[in-house]
């Protein structure tokens, strides 16, 4: 059974992960509306990811004897001054969500919950995984600049970029 500080903590990740995928969800369809198609195609997926990673959490809370809450999310930003803008905004929001996993696995150590310690260990691994992801796509931007070659060939080519390994096995 999950403690009422446990199961409150991950209702407030849920909350964060089902945020996560309105955000890159808009910023997809904003990219698709400029003809950027690839890096529409990339944020869509990573929506998806996003809502996988919600339902990790409700699920678990559910099976543990808990109640997921399934909340009300704002309006995301609809529209970025530039593709770099938007990738420095996603990556900014990564950094943050990392800080939030970290404060939750502080919280498990302090309520000694350990299977749920054990549990969020996939999502700091995650997290490593799209902050590096992120930081990447931030590199290749900025060595572009403001070429429009060096920008169409990133659009295509970010289409095949996949955010994560592992998010598919489990
Ligand atoms: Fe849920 O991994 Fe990004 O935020």
């Amino acid at each position: 059974m999950l403690k009422g500080k446990i199961q409150d903590a991950l209702n407030e990740q849920i909350k964060i992960e089902a945020e996560s995928s309105q955000i890159y969800l808009a910023m997809a369809s904003w990219a698709e509306t400029e003809g950027l198609g690839g890096a529409a195609q990339f944020l869509y997926k990573h929506s998806d990811e996003e809502r996988m990673h919600m339902l990790k959490l409700v699920q678990y809370v559910n099976e543990r004897g808990g109640k997921a809450l399934i909340p009300q999310l704002s309006q995301p930003n609809e529209s970025y001054k530039s593709l770099t803008n938007l990738f420095q905004t996603l990556l900014n929001h990564e950094v943050m969500v990392s800080g939030e996993i970290n404060n939750l696995v502080d919280i498990c150590l302090s309520e000694k919950d350990y299977t749920t310690h054990n549990f969020l260990q996939w999502y700091v691994a995650e997290q490593i995984e799209e902050e590096a992801l992120a930081r990447t796509i931030m590199d290749k931007l900025s060595m572009i600049g403001e070429d429009k070659g060096g920008l169409y060939l990133f659009d295509r080519d970010i289409e095949s970029i996949s955010i994560t390994v592992n998010s598919e096995k489990q």
